[in-house]
């Protein structure tokens, strides 16, 4: 099951209580010899761009590392504990629990180092008394994915999303007769003239049919898009249908849009060459026979590259 939510407390390692040793001397004499302890694991989060949900993470409430090891005698300091990396999908919002941002994975392989392990007690060699080792700091966060993806496909079941991303990439394993058969996010990589990412999002199921709303809490992944297409049936009532999915994604519109653009797409015009929205900047395909996928796919690459460009300014 895909997880795009989760709460987990991080524990960083415990440094190593130091030694408290004595060394037998010659004339019943002794000596304090015990080692200092090692540090505690420290804990990082790494953006990791082969990982693309959390549900490996699913089953764990925490995220410890290692404890550094105890001084031993003969002033032998314990061994520092290795640190722990803890990777994430790229894309990961890390919030604390009073919703602030930590850190914001957005880039491949970014790094945060969120807890600092505990340093290592002190051994009573030449001192009175032994110390035990400092606790590592610990934190509860929520690690919060919103994916990666350049266009974001959302409409009604049976629109025929999956068949446009099958199309245009190698994902072929989606596309069904049966409704509400994609159940989570999935991205695709295409390759027009550039490489680009599209996203198909689960089904919004209209309020219309008293059926629940299936597919809105996948809206959040939208954030980080910068073409949003609405799939539309030329077979069904296109105004209606486009001017309800428009009315969902405003209701988000400060939290998950910035400036998306977005694009009303007809798919299945074979089935309906008359198909159209008046007055409104639309583009219409068949998925099916590919008419009009590569005018579309342009399109969507020149939309991509052209913010690109206006982020790296
Ligand atoms: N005639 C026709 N059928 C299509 C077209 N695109 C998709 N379909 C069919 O519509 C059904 C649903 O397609 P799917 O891609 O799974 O829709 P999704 O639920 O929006 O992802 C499948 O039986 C497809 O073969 C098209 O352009 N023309
Ligand atoms: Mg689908």
């Amino acid at each position: 099951m895909f997880v795009d939510l989760l709460n987990i407390s991080l524990i960083a390692g415990k440094g190593g209580d130091g030694s408290s040793s004595l060394k037998r001397l010659p004339k019943r004499k002794f000596l304090n010899d015990g080692g200092d302890g090692g540090k505690g694991g420290d804990i990082t989060l790494k953006a990791d761009n082969n990982i693309f949900d959390l549900s490996f993470l699913k089953i764990k409430h925490t995220f410890r590392s290692e404890n550094g090891f105890c001084g031993g005698s003969n002033n032998c300091t314990g061994k520092d504990a290795e640190d722990s990396v803890l990777k994430l999908p790229l894309g990961t919002r890390v919030v604390d629990k009073n919703k602030h941002l930590i850190v914001d994975l957005v880039n491949k392989d970014q790094e945060l180092l969120i807890c600092r392990g505990g340093i290592g007690g002190l051994g009573n060699f030449k001192r009175e008394e032994s110390t035990p080792g400092f606790p590592g700091e610990e934190r509860d966060v929520i690690f919060d994915l919103r994916l990666m993806a350049d266009v974001g496909v959302v409409g009604f079941t049976n629109t025929g999303k999956s068949s446009f991303l099958s199309k245009v990439s190698n994902v072929k394993d989606k596309v069904s007769e049966f409704p509400f058969f994609t159940k989570s996010p999935f991205l695709a990589s295409v390759k027009a003239s550039k490489v680009f990412t599209i996203m198909e999002l689960p089904a919004i199921i209209s309020k219309n049919q008293h059926k629940a709303i299936f597919g809105e809490r996948f809206i959040k992944h939208l954030l980080r898009t910068k073409l949003v297409l609405i799939f539309l049936d030329a077979t069904s009532d296109i105004d209606q249908d486009y001017k309800y999915i428009l009315s969902v994604l405003e209701e988000y519109k400060a939290e998950y849009f910035q400036d998306q653009f977005i694009l009303p797409v007809i798919n299945k015009i074979d089935l309906n060459p008359e198909a159209k929205l008046e007055g409104i900047f639309h583009k219409t395909i068949s998925s099916l026979n590919g008419q009009g996928v590569d005018e579309l796919l342009s399109f969507c690459e020149t939309k991509c590259y052209e913010q690109k460009k206006d982020d790296s300014c």
